[in-house]
């Protein structure tokens, strides 16, 4: 579906809204009908959880958005000097594009204008970000597409335009496992020309009571944005779940290099779901797994784009060494 522009530099393609409510529905039901538990960490996104991800990200404890904005502010004209880019900057998983400012203000000052093709699952977050885009950027066209990564890769192949920038920032591909990861940058290699490249950020294995206290606040606040997952089914699928029933838990993983986010039940209890006719039993100590956020060394973040048939042609860390953002270029160009 296409939706009217509020602007005519503006245009917004978003798939059918109730056929994500069916994903919902069937994530929740085979998610918690049986053992172990787990719900999938993409349905943290709609309104609510989408405001309190911006909330997390200026956390004092969530360094990877300070990290890696620290990147961008320091070598945006390099990174897209580098990049090679054209007319057109994709990015997965745009969110607010508050750090994305950083590279189209780079490429605006090579060219005058650009076309901007962010993808994200939130329709209310593509609609704040991109108003307030065009209102500072004269030189700025934006194509929004709500919906899944699969949609935007879609997009990008049928694009004429070369060579692209395609940026997937924040590193959202910790919340891949390793092989899922690699199976994704092969499905972005598919879609990319030679000229193409890929603009990863990525967060750095560190020790891991950072990495527990980044994804466990003293605030809350990333406690709410898990909990929103039960919220949510409260709201879209009649569920009866009292969010004090459970608690939020962070525990990092050294071996397999992964932060686990889980919502643990206080108690033995029972949940209705109305609109799935499904009765959740919960014993208590019970967790519901919510999400991996996997970190990466130099030499696994190389192995995963090999293994995509990808080379990391460039790599810039912040001062501190948290955070990386990664170039990557097909292999043989
Ligand atoms: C979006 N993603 C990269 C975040 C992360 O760090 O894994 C999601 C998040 N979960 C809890 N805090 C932030």
């Amino acid at each position: 579906m296409q939706s009217a522009a509020p602007a005519s530099r503006y245009t917004l393609f978003e798939s059918d809204p109730h056929a994500q409510r069916a994903s919902l529905a069937e994530a929740v039901a085979q998610g918690l009908g049986g053992e172990p538990k787990s719900l999938p960490c993409r349905f943290f996104y709609d309104a609510q959880g989408s405001a309190l991800f911006e909330e997390i990200c200026r956390l004092p404890e969530y360094y990877l958005t300070r990290a890696e904005r620290e990147i961008l502010e320091d070598r945006a004209d390099e990174i897209v000097a580098r990049s090679g880019a054209g007319g057109l900057l994709v990015e997965l998983g745009s969110g607010s594009a508050s750090k994305t400012r950083l590279l189209i203000e780079a490429l605006l000052r090579r060219r005058r204008s650009l076309r901007y093709v962010p993808i994200d699952i939130s329709r209310s977050a593509l609609a704040e970000s991109s108003q307030a885009l065009l209102a500072d950027y004269p030189g700025l066209e934006i194509h929004a597409i709500a919906g899944e990564y699969q949609q935007g890769l879609r997009h990008l192949r049928a694009d004429p335009e070369a060579p692209r920038l395609i940026a997937w920032l924040g590193s959202n591909i910790g919340n891949f496992d390793r092989a899922g990861a690699a199976s994704f940058l092969t499905d972005v290699r598919r879609a990319m020309r030679e000229r193409d490249r890929l603009l990863v950020g990525i967060d750095l294995r560190k020790d891991g009571r950072i990495l527990e206290c980044a994804y466990d606040d003293a605030a809350g606040v990333t406690a709410r944005f898990n909990g929103n997952l039960l919220a949510r089914i409260n709201r879209e699928l009649g569920g009866r779940f009292d969010l004090g029933g459970f608690r939020h838990e962070a525990v990092w993983h050294e071996k397999e290099g992964r932060v686990e986010l889980s919502l643990v039940s206080r108690r033995d209890q029972e949940v209705a779901i109305r609109a799935l006719d499904l009765v959740v039993k919960l014993r208590e100590g019970e967790r519901i797994h919510t999400e991996d956020s996997f970190k990466y060394s130099p030499e696994e973040i190389a192995e995963v784009a090999s293994a995509a048939g990808l080379r990391v042609a460039a790599r810039w860390l912040d001062a501190a060494k948290r955070f990386c953002l990664n170039l990557l270029a097909p292999h043989g160009d």
